[in-house]
């Protein structure tokens, strides 16, 4: 399978400030320490410079930071251990580095590598402990091994604190609305029968000191979501008599988005849920100061049985952020759900390949949505839609793949206006080959700083599984190919064979 064209290589696209800003962060995640400025308070931009949403932006410099999972990585010699990539922004997008490579063997990072761990499957961005710099938090495949939190500072991402038990996809949002960052971690999912069994899951209330401490802890589910606590009463909490107990959800979950659907100042949850027999369905968790509560009354959002790629932004511009979930195994159609005060109002726009205005022919396999990612790349204050084609045929190509970018508008989302791009489209680096699923993961970042958010995507199959990832710039009208990039594993010395680099992006 050829390599792809290289773009500009990393050398060429930095200024010397921004590989010295590079060398420091690695030699600072291969020591693992902290330096007295990674606990000062980010110093405020000059108006006009770059100002990327802070959730984004670990080192505080106004360029949002893109982080590629690479959860097949082989590390140490270890299969399948993975590894997470850390790509600064800059003027010119995300400026890939040797050295941002965090793994279970990055020194400071606790754990060992373990074939299969999957470590950089899920991950999840935001300031945690409140010092102006967005952290990260990284999970695995499974739970047991724990979550690893690295700390935001202007060198970058420094140190690594362990979670111990809640390593399946960590989730930061503000969840009990107080403006600090909160961490919602998850234990073992398990399905025993026809009923669901309750799953671990905690809330961590923001800040959290460099030890993973959070401020304080709350029950995952706000008590009036427990079963028989009405009759009960707080005792329940105490000897555990109730179904949901004070850390757990009624599951098993599997979170898969984080906006404020209600528009009350918390964030709130999407998670894949069983139903219980062998249903499963995404649904709500709406946030609040007392916990989460369970808004599966408004129904599934998109088809029961499709689990399917989860966003969520504000595509009409109303306040209320919308969810957007991709097509799935029932049905091949892509589904906004709107939110409103009082949640997910029902009203629902469902469509596919066919909509008015988007290039492209609905075929079976297309997989319409395998990645979405929602947020506002024009600047209009509604969220464009990006969707991955992962499956898409084209030129004589099967599941080449392709990338879909929507507009948003005060009724809601369409198809005018719309692109499609893929590796054969005229400036996009890269050659489309069978198989290579482009648009396997993206995500919206505004990695050049410019006010726009830009399109990262990627084709996690390329090159024998090696995996790579595109940037492409956004504009006022939507997404440019001027000035776009590509960079796969080696491009970050990453391990290359199989790491599936680009499995999960943020
Ligand atoms: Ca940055
Ligand atoms: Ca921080
Ligand atoms: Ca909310
Ligand atoms: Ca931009």
């Amino acid at each position: 399978m050829a390599w792809m064209r290289r773009p500009d290589t990393p050398t060429t696209r930095r200024g010397r400030a921004g590989r010295a800003a590079a060398s420091l962060a690695a030699a600072l995640l291969v020591s693992g320490g902290l330096s007295a400025a990674a606990l000062a308070p980010a110093t405020a931009l000059a108006a006009d410079g770059p100002a990327a949403a802070a959730a984004d932006d670990f080192n505080g410099d106004g360029y949002a930071d893109l982080v590629t999972g690479a959860p097949g990585g082989t590390v140490s010699g270890k299969t399948g251990a993975g590894y997470v990539a850390v790509t600064y922004g800059s003027a010119k997008g995300p400026a890939p580095a040797p050295g941002t490579v965090v793994s279970r063997s990055t020194a400071g990072v606790p754990g060992a590598a373990t074939a299969k761990q999957r470590f950089g499957e899920t991950f999840a961005k935001g300031d945690l402990d409140g010092d102006g710099y967005s952290d990260l938090v990284i999970g695995s495949a499974t739970a047991e091994p724990g979550a690893v939190i690295l700390w935001g500072s202007p060198e970058g991402l420094t140190g690594g604190t362990a979670v111990a038990g809640f390593g399946q996809a960590p989730q930061v949002g503000d969840f009990d609305g107080d403006g600090q960052a909160d961490l919602a971690l998850f234990g073992a999912a398990q399905v025993a029968g026809d009923d669901p069994v309750t799953q671990e899951a905690r809330l961590f209330q923001g800040p959290l000191t460099r030890e993973g401490t959070p401020a304080e802890q709350l029950d995952f589910l706000d008590r009036s979501e427990w079963w028989g606590y009405g009759s009960d009463g707080p005792a329940c909490a105490e000897d555990d008599s109730c179904v949901d107990g004070p850390a757990s959800v009624g599951g098993p979950v599997q979170p898969k988005a984080v906006g404020d659907v209600n528009g009350d100042g918390s964030d709130d949850l999407v998670t894949w849920l069983y139903e219980g027999d062998g249903v499963w369905a995404h649904h709500l968790f709406t946030g609040s100061g007392t916990g989460f509560r369970d808004a599966q009354e408004a129904g599934p959002i998109g088809s029961r049985g499709d689990d399917a790629a989860v966003g969520i932004g504000d595509v009409d511009g109303d306040g209320y952020d919308d969810v957007v979930t991709g097509s799935g195994e029932a049905t091949a159609k892509v589904t906004v759900r709107y939110g409103s005060a009082a949640g997910l109002e029902g009203r629902e726009d469902a469509f596919d390949q066919s909509l008015p205005g988007l290039h492209g022919a609905q075929e079976k396999g297309d997989h319409f949505g395998s990645c979405v990612a929602v947020a506002d790349v024009t600047g209009d204050g509604r969220a464009e839609i990006a969707l991955g084609i992962s499956g898409e045929d084209f030129s004589g190509l099967t599941d080449a793949g392709s990338v879909a970018l929507l507009h948003g508008t005060a009724s809601g989302v369409t198809g005018e206006g719309s692109q499609v791009l893929h590796q054969n489209s005229a400036g996009v680096p890269g050659v489309a080959e069978s198989g290579d699923m482009f648009g396997s993961a993206c995500a919206l970042l505004d990695t050049d700083g410019d006010g726009h958010r830009d399109l990262v995507a990627a084709a996690a199959e390329e090159n024998e599984q090696a995996g790579a990832v595109w940037a492409l710039r956004g504009t006022g009208e939507g997404l440019t190919v001027e000035g776009a990039s590509a960079f796969g594993p080696g491009h970050v010395d990453g391990p290359v064979s199989k790491a599936t680099f680009g499995s999960f992006l943020r």
